[in-house]
């Protein structure tokens, strides 16, 4: 039970490793004699050539042409597949019906080749001795068929390795460097991710001494959110203000307030940064008169300022209307 579960452990690390290690591919490659393998390229090219320019005559008047040049693609992919499994190099070149008939009869019968189903359905394309025969199926023939051969022609593909073990080892050389230079890329940003101040606001609770109708609920102000129109908007009344609980006492060395989203940038104005470490005395330590915006965010510097709570707050009448309030320190 042990031994089963590690050797699928170990396939499916391979499955997985193949992509970058491309061992495989290697192994298939070195498998087979040079003369074979040059000669198994050769057709491999010729055949993929010819199935990818087919896929693209899809129309009333060009699939004939297209069906022949699947024709010949499928013949090209018989022979590659022959020649790599251990067909002589010099072998002739097979007709497509030739093929098929190879194919049905089990002549390329190898181990790995997975033929689709169904695979009668591409015999009016692939077994027709008159080229011309294709000229003269019905959509419904042509539509099944073709899918059909196509996927003959993949499978037989598949089982050739058209690549150089030099050039095997030359693209694994650069998959692996691909894959080392993703990784310290994650790396990077993970390590910057976990160096950057952490805003110690966010998500904390938010009160408001109003709600403006229709504006979202105070807590808007701590939700990471700092595009939205606004994250809290009290109403029009007597010395607003807005009030993040940071759940303990902190250090703060910076407080960043980005405004709302929708302009109206002045009417907040003058606003008052206050900090207080039990809610009830509060001291200011800031007072905003200048323009500021939701992308260009008023970031005030403190001095390692003790404090729970941080508030705006204004004196007179009027309204607050803000994105987020940020805080950093320790
Ligand atoms: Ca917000």
């Amino acid at each position: 039970m042990v031994a089963t579960m590690r050797t699928r452990v170990r396939r499916t690390a391979a499955f997985l490793l193949e992509p970058f290690l491309l061992a495989e591919a290697e192994r298939r490659a070195r498998s087979c004699p040079e003369a074979r393998r040059t000669r198994g390229a050769e057709l491999h090219r010729a055949a993929y050539g010819r199935y990818r320019v087919a896929r693209e005559l899809r129309s009333e008047d060009r699939t004939p042409a297209g069906l022949s040049l699947t024709r010949e693609a499928f013949a090209l992919a018989f022979a590659a597949h022959r020649v790599f499994a251990g067909a002589a190099a010099d072998e002739a070149l097979p007709t497509s019906p030739e093929a098929w008939d190879a194919l049905v009869a089990g002549g390329a019968d190898a181990e790995g080749l997975r033929l689709p189903k169904h695979l009668e359905a591409a015999a009016p394309i692939l077994s027709a001795t008159e080229p011309i025969a294709v000229d003269r199926l019905t959509p419904a023939l042509v539509d099944t068929g073709r899918e059909v051969a196509e996927l003959v022609i993949e499978a037989l593909l598949g089982m050739v390795e058209p690549r150089s073990p030099r050039a095997i080892v030359r693209a694994r050389r650069r998959r692996i460097a691909a894959m080392g230079l993703v990784a310290a890329l994650a790396l990077a940003a993970a390590m910057a991710r976990l160096l950057a101040p952490q805003n110690l606001a966010e998500g904390m609770a938010a009160t408001a001494s109003s709600r403006h109708p229709g504006t979202p609920d105070a807590q808007g102000v701590t939700d990471g959110v700092r595009n939205a129109n606004y994250g809290v908007h009290t109403q029009t009344e007597a010395s607003p203000w807005v009030v993040v609980d940071l759940g303990g006492t902190h250090r703060l060395r910076e407080v960043v307030v980005y405004h709302r989203n929708d302009g109206y940038w002045d009417e907040i104005l003058p606003v008052g940064l206050e900090l207080s470490e039990d809610g009830a005395t509060w001291r200011r330590v800031a007072e905003r008169t200048a323009r500021f915006t939701a992308s260009h965010p008023w970031s005030q510097p403190l001095t390692d300022e003790p404090a729970r709570y941080v508030r705006l707050a204004r004196a007179e009448r009027g309204y607050i209307a803000v994105n987020e309030i940020e805080a950093y320190g320790d």
